[in-house]
């Protein structure tokens, strides 16, 4: 028995809308309709769902208006009677993949759903709808919102060698999914109870990978003597079962990973009923989703945000700066480069508003693009002077400033660095712009004008054919592309000299000693005391904050201080500590960061925040996160970063405990260029340090790794790094000996409780012991460890979101998990 779905169905859904069985009232919160087309400002309720459409015109500059003819609209419901056309332009609307051809585009309706966070979860990309079935149904219209509460569209579903059983009596749905109650009263059986009910999906590239959801429900009433009892197979591989739907109440079973094709390009599952089944397999409901991967990341929200705030203040009115400059690649914001290779954050590089019409004055939005390496504001009519800012983005290699109406001086910073040819600076045909500090007199105050930060802009990938998509995108390592300067234009000459060192700090971080009092209360609450100083609490803004106070006498109290902000202010990451501020007057000096509200690691492990008990699965969780902090400062960061002092006191916790790297300050720069080591003082932290580091006094990032291995260990083991006592003090080697003896499960923390896979705890506990690898070549990248934990914390979710099934007679096996109802205790784990 064959039955074969493909993406016809696609079309099947569009034209189901006009015949929709009636509802009753649903809520409506989280929905977002919008009527594509209709005027700015209207509104309507549509008559059979009760859906509320908005008009689109407030999410979008371009297009045009339209209406369907009278005639036609009886014919589909009201959402569709308008629709915006794009006519013009190559980049449109909710930063949309429009394809151009022989006909426009259009858009009809655009229906944002919010379903819970814990159902339809991908591993990566978005999910795209495939076919929705209400498996052996007894109507012929397909139904939506109003019947279904998350306003899934379902479609009636009967295959020839398949029968309809339903029945009157209701089945109780809630589980997370929800599926509606109309489609789980009915199911289909095989007609011939001796065949299994094969379902195939057809009509796509090998390449395809698919999520699968299916519902099941028993809806006969079973005599004593009788069983339904059958397995799940996929491509004749055994995934799930013996499985016995539940009496009148919802199962669904999902595939938790992705689902592939197998050699042949085939995709097929089987339900087959087992020998002790007196019934054949029954089907509700399916769901099958396709994985789309958008190899694009979404540029910085705060690159974006000052993109937003230059186009407001200038009121730059090109018809393509609308959604994310940098993506789709292709589809660029003109005058806008961006770094770029797939995967990695976009990040702009260079901006180019020359001949654009400009007024005003050189805004400072223009420094919250930290990686701008060009900026060409040329043949404009922009006055005021050249501000200080521009000498102190780092990033920048050329400035065009010729053809404006700039005066006064020229920063003397900026000059220098023209000088010097670190930046090539051109400023002609500006009559009142000097070139020495000598006419600075005249130097005014700047002021620039503050625009709202736009509020949070929601990339919205559609495929022209309308399928709205959940993006779940990944943020990547980052690396910046090195630049090749580009000569157009001269560096300036000057004669003046001022041997000043560009400050590296943008001035509104900078606080004053007197700030630092206020903020900490006069130092009312000590948090905790480092290696470098005390910290304090602190309110900055209304938002907590930790206050480092660096000790006056730390003799290298300021080289170290100059490196920590120096680092930090390059380094965003969320995994790990955000610096917010500093302070530095002669010898006080200080650092503000976030607030961690919850400490650091050890902390938690040793007990001292209370009785409660981290669980293999947070504790997998924080390593991930660490361990992904750590990946950033290896790979994200230009020059690297090896952080030099890895350790539990080092990986604090937010109020959502969420793990981040603390702690720079011991992290030194290495060189741009070749080099792969560089040689400084030996630092760290007895039992967590590198031995060969310490021998050799030469530092790579594999030291890092050897001491996240070691954290790895006390999360595993919670026992201290080293113990005089134990037979052999350092925990590597303790753990070493205990397995050399196979003695493995006396080394995992007695307060887990035995509560755990075990299979990843020696996953770890193997990286943990590759990581301490006396041999530095011989550990893995922090991006190999990542993995590991990731492949690891996967599995421990899956073990603790409900049962989980694998094949044990094949590895590359797929993963049912099952998801019962609430009220009822799962009897099939
Ligand atoms: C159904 O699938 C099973 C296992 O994949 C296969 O052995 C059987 O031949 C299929 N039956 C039909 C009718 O396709
Ligand atoms: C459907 O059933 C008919 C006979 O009832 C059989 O000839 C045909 O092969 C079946 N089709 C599939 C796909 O199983
Ligand atoms: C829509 O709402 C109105 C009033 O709120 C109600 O009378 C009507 O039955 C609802 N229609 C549907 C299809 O839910
Ligand atoms: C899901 O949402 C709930 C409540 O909104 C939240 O507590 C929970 O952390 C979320 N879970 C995930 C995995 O995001
Ligand atoms: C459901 O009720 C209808 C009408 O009362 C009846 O004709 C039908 O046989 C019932 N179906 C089942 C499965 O009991
Ligand atoms: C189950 O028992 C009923 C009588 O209670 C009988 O009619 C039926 O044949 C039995 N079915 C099976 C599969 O033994
Ligand atoms: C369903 O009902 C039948 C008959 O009452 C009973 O034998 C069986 O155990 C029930 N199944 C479940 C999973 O509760
Ligand atoms: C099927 O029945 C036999 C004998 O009653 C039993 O040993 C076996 O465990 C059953 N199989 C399943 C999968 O329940
Ligand atoms: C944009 O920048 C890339 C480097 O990231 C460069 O290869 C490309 O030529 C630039 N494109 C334009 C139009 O300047
Ligand atoms: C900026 O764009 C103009 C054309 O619009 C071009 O002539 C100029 O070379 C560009 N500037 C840079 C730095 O690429
Ligand atoms: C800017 O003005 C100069 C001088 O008039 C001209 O040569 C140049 O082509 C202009 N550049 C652009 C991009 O318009
Ligand atoms: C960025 C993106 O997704 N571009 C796609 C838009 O659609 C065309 C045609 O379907 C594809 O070729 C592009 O790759």
């Amino acid at each position: 028995m064959l039955m074969a779905f493909s993406s016809c169905f696609l079309l099947v859904l569009l034209q189901i809308f006009s015949s929709l069985l009636l509802s009753h009232a649903q809520d409506q919160s989280g929905f977002i309709s919008l009527d594509c087309g209709s005027p700015k400002g209207s509104t309507f309720r549509e008559r059979t769902t009760n859906l509320t459409y908005i008009s689109d015109a407030n999410f979008i500059n371009t297009g045009i208006g339209r209406s369907i003819k009278q005639a036609y609209r009886t014919q589909f419901q009201q959402q569709a009677w308008n629709l915006r056309s794009f006519p013009q332009g190559i980049r449109n609307c909710y930063t949309l993949n429009l394809t151009t051809g022989d006909s426009t585009p259009f858009i009809s309706a655009l229906e944002l759903r919010k379903l819970m966070n814990t159902t339809y979860l991908t591993q990566q990309g978005s999910l795209q709808n495939f076919i929705r079935a209400d498996v052996g149904s007894t109507i012929t219209q397909g139904f939506r919102y109003g019947i279904d509460v998350f306003d899934r569209v379902w479609t009636p579903f009967n295959f020839g060698n398949w029968s309809q059983i339903s029945t009157n009596q209701t089945v109780n749905v809630n589980n997370d999914y929800q599926p509606p109650e109309i489609a789980m009263v009915t199911a289909s059986i095989p007609t011939d109870p001796d065949e299994p009910m094969n379902i195939t999906l057809v009509g796509v590239e090998r390449t395809v990978r698919f999520y699968v959801f299916m519902h099941f429900a028993e809806i006969q009433e079973l005599n004593a003597n009788e069983t339904r009892e059958f397995n799940i197979m996929y491509n004749d591989k055994h995934i799930y079962g013996p499985f016995r739907p539940l009496n009148f109440t919802t199962s669904s079973v999902y595939t938790p990973t992705e689902v592939v094709a197998d050699a042949n390009g085939q995709y097929t599952f089987s339900l087959q009923r087992t020998g002790n089944s007196t019934l054949p397999p029954l089907l509700n409901a399916m769901e099958v989703y396709m994985v789309n991967l958008l190899s694009l990341q979404e540029t910085e929200r705060k690159e974006v945000d000052a993109m937003l705030n230059i186009k407001s203040s200038y009121g730059v009115t090109k018809i393509d700066w609308e959604g994310d400059p940098c993506v789709p690649r292709d589809y660029r914001w003109s005058g806008v480069n961006c770094s770029g290779i797939d995967n990695e954050i976009p990040k702009i590089i260079s901006l180019n508003l020359s001949a654009s019409g400009l007024t005003g004055e050189i805004l400072e939005f223009i420094s919250d693009l930290t990686n701008l390496e060009v900026l060409d504001l040329s043949n404009n009519s922009l006055t005021g002077s050249v501000p200080e800012f521009l000498a102190n983005m780092e990033t920048l290699k050329v400035i065009n400033l010729s053809g404006n109406e700039l005066n006064g001086s020229i920063p003397a910073t900026l000059l220098d660095k023209g000088r010097r040819g670190s930046i090539s600076l051109s400023i002609k045909g500006n009559t009142g712009l000097c070139s020495s500090n000598s006419c600075a007199t005249t130097k005014k105050k700047k002021k620039t004008v503050i625009a709202p930060v736009a509020a949070s802009l929601v990339s919205v990938f559609l495929i022209a054919a309308g399928i709205v998509t959940f993006l779940i995108l990944k943020r990547k390592k980052r690396t910046k592309l090195g630049f090749n300067p580009n000569t157009g234009t001269t560096p300036l000459h000057s004669n003046s000299h001022h041997g000043y060192e560009s400050p590296v700090i943008a001035k509104n971080r900078k606080l004053t000693y007197i700030d630092v009092v206020k903020i900490t209360n006069n130092f009312e609450r000590v948090l905790g005391r480092g290696g470098f100083g005390v910290v304090y609490y602190g309110v900055l803004d209304n938002e907590p904050v930790a206050v480092k106070i660096l000790t006056e006498s730390t003799a290298l109290g300021y080289k170290q201080f100059k490196a920590e902000v120096e680092l930090l202010l390059r380094v965003h990451h969320k995994d790990l500590t955000c610096l917010v501020g500093y302070c530095e007057e002669g010898e006080k000096m200080s650092l503000i960061y976030e607030f961690m509200a919850n400490g650091d690691l050890r902390e938690h492990l040793t007990g001292k925040r209370g009785p409660s008990v981290l669980t293999w699965e947070g504790r997998l969780r924080i390593a991930a996160e660490s361990a992904q902090g750590l990946e950033y400062l290896h790979n994200g960061c230009k020059p690297q970063i090896v952080h030099r002092d890895i350790k539990t006191t080092n990986i604090l916790l937010n109020e959502k405990f969420q793990a981040k790297l603390a702690d720079f300050g011991l992290s030194r720069s290495f060189p741009l260029g070749t080099e792969t080591h560089v040689s400084t003082v030996v630092a760290g932290t007895p039992g967590y340090l590198d031995p060969e580091y310490y021998r050799t006094n030469w530092l790579t990032e594999k030291s890092d790794v050897f001491s996240f291995g070691v954290v790895l260990l006390e999360l595993v083991t919670n026992r201290p790094v080293i113990d005089q006592k134990r037979e052999r003090p350092h925990i590597g080697e303790w753990v070493g000996l205990m397995l050399s003896r196979g003695d493995i499960t006396s080394i995992v923390d007695p307060k887990l409780q035995g509560d755990f896979d075990p299979n990843t705890i020696w996953k770890v506990v193997e990286t943990a012991m590759t990581c301490l690898n006396p041999s530095s070549a011989r550990r893995p990248t922090m991006t190999q460890v990542v993995m590991d934990l990731k492949e690891c914390l996967n599995m421990e979710m899956a073990r603790n979101m409900g049962s989980r099934m694998t094949d044990s007679t094949n590895d590359s096996s797929i993963e049912i998990s099952m998801n019962f109802t609430t009220e009822l205790n799962p009897g099939a784990r």
